[in-house]
């Protein structure tokens, strides 16, 4: 039965557990079906092949990204068109930059920016970039976004952490999960029409999950963006960011040479 075998290879991909998940699935009644979709390229940018990326948000027409390793880690507020750098800061030698959210407020609002194993959420004057606080948390900072009201953070592991945006507080821990397996390695997130989109490191795949449940409602197959050429220079999938006046989804990745608009779309059933 093809289909069911490409969906339990992908699900077995993302969960790394692939007797436990198959066997899961294959007992499992349909009502757990997971969207499939496909990228559909609106338009290609340029993007710093320098910068390793780690969060990325859109706002106000402008890309704000957060870089990462240790020396080079930056903020930067990117001009979406030609991917130049409209201002950045350098974060401190020992601070490895990490997911970045924008929680607005007066003046422009504030950026939250992560940080991998040092603990330390720097937060940052959207306006000018100034320093505007930090907040400290336990464990390691993958990603993080703002829906509105809660911030979502991810640690590498398969649970999203929900936190306060004015205190940084944990207020609740969500389990995401595909056909009922733990999904780990969430990376870069986007709080996006009702949705935290994720793509998980080391795959292709973006998730779309559902934050109040936990389950992952669809699978986006972000691969082949890059030509193979450009594929040997460049480093994982690794950027979400939607901007909701053209209603797209902006994606990159560390050391990639380009980034993408596009449009999540349903993908064919596969020929039987
Ligand atoms: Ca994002």
């Amino acid at each position: 039965m093809p289909p069911r075998r490409i969906r339990c290879g992908l699900a077995a991909a993302l969960a790394a557990a692939a007797p436990a998940a198959c066997a899961a699935e294959s007992a499992r009644p349909a009502a757990e079906a997971v969207e499939e979709l496909a990228v559909e390229v609106v338009a290609g940018y340029p993007h710093d092949p320098d910068s390793f990326t780690q969060g990325l948000v859109w706002s106000g027409g402008v890309l704000y990204e957060s870089t990462g390793r240790y020396g080079r880690s930056r903020l930067l507020r990117v001009d979406p068109e030609s991917g130049e750098a409209l201002a950045a800061v350098d974060l401190q030698p020992d601070l490895f930059g990490e997911g970045l959210a924008l929680v607005p407020g007066p003046g422009g609002g504030r950026l939250v920016q992560l940080t991998w194993l040092e603990g330390e959420a720097r937060v940052w004057d959207a306006a000018s970039l100034e320093p505007a606080g930090s907040f400290r948390y336990e464990g390691e900072g993958w990603g993080l976004c703002f829906d509105g009201e809660r911030l979502a953070m991810s640690d590498g592991s398969a649970a999203l952490t929900l936190r306060d945006p004015e205190t940084f507080e944990i207020t609740g821990t969500v389990a995401v999960t595909l056909r009922g397996e733990r999904v780990a390695r969430l990376n870069e997130l986007e709080c996006a029409e009702g949705w935290v989109w994720a793509n998980v490191l080391g795959s292709d795949s973006i998730v779309r999950i559902d934050p109040a449940s936990g389950r992952v409602t669809a699978i986006a197959d972000a691969s082949g963006l890059l030509t193979p050429a450009e594929a040997t220079e460049a480093d994982v999938l690794n950027g979400i960011a939607y901007d909701p006046e053209r209603k797209v989804y902006h994606l990159t990745g560390k050391l990639w040479p380009r980034r993408f608009a596009v449009r999540f779309v349903s993908r064919p059933a596969p020929r039987p």
